[in-house]
């Protein structure tokens, strides 16, 4: 059995965990339970994480894999059962989760690898502006590969309706040189152009900013670094929409988290519950969206 150690570290405002076994590596910080960092032993990072990244109290870093929940996106871009779900104001980007504090529920040994489980206590009724009670819990598994499975229990009495995302970002050599297969064929909404829909032809390669839901996905999608040499595999559960954006030159100036050349180090794939792909909770009911993230050399 691979042994682990667990190291709390402050990066700026945020409370952190650095996991390590002889294999892999892993930051995770309590705002957000945000996985930050993702490295195995002698390999390029397989999760990114921005040189310009800012650790604030209240802003979701640019890095590893925000958890977007009870909505993605503009709230206002939403179909209407997720926009009625909130009370509040102004709504932030990518909803309520990934900016506040989650409570670690423990890391313990679990076969050959170590789990990890958070959970977010706000959900259950004192989110601002979203008065639903949902116990909200995100399971991150660690072994040869990384699983994260986001679990939503709707505890109260009336049904709740979100749309969510791990908003994945990956680390490859240059974008320029990856593609994304497994989207061939898929009908996706073209956010860039007035949401437009339209069909993939081929794999995705990178030529411009990119920012596309891709809808009725299969439960295999990969990163192809033929740089790297290797091959990212994602495989979802409780999913069939996936979000790939790369902001490219002119929005990554924008972004002061992110240094100006940072889009070439990065792409990012959500594996998603969003347009069609909503989740609809009865009293009772729960649903869980995973992602399994492996790599293989090529
Ligand atoms: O998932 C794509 C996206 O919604 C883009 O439109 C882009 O804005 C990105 O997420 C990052 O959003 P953020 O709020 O983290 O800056």
């Amino acid at each position: 059995m691979a042994t682990f150690q667990v190291v709390t570290e402050q990066h700026g405002e945020l409370n952190c965990w650095r996991i390590s076994s002889d294999r892999a590596e892993l930051l995770i910080a309590q705002q957000g339970a945000q996985i930050l960092s993702y490295q195995r032993v002698g390999e390029p990072p397989l999760l990114w994480l921005s040189d310009q990244a800012i650790f604030r109290h209240g802003k979701s870093v640019r890095a590893g894999v925000p958890v977007c929940w009870p909505w993605f996106g503009n709230l206002q871009r939403n179909p209407q059962a997720v926009q009625a779900m909130y009370h509040g104001e102004q709504a932030p980007a990518h909803g309520l989760a990934r900016s506040r504090d989650w409570q670690l529920l423990g890391i313990e040994k679990a076969g050959n690898g170590l789990r990890i489980e958070f959970q977010l206590p706000e959900a259950q009724g004192d989110l601002p502006g979203w008065p639903h009670e949902v116990e909200l819990k995100l399971v991150v598994e660690l072994d040869e590969a990384l699983k994260l499975n986001l679990t939503s229990r709707n505890m109260g009495n009336t049904p709740v309706t979100i749309s969510q995302a791990l908003h994945s970002y990956f680390a490859v050599s240059d974008v320029r040189q990856a593609r994304v297969e497994g989207v061939e064929g898929l009908g996706y909404i073209e956010t860039l152009a007035d949401w437009e829909q339209r069909e993939q032809q081929g794999a995705l390669a990178f030529a411009g900013e990119t920012d596309r839901i891709y809808l009725a996905t299969p439960q295999t999608l990969s990163i192809v670094d033929p740089h790297w040499n290797r091959r990212i595999t994602l495989t979802s559960s409780g999913s069939r929409s996936a979000v790939i954006w790369n902001p490219w030159t002119e929005r990554a100036k924008e972004l002061a988290d992110m240094a100006d050349d940072g889009w070439q180090r990065m792409l990012c794939i959500e594996t998603a519950n969003v347009w069609n792909d909503l989740v609809e909770l009865k009293p009772g009911a729960s649903h869980s969206l995973g992602v399994q993230i492996g790599c293989e050399m090529i």
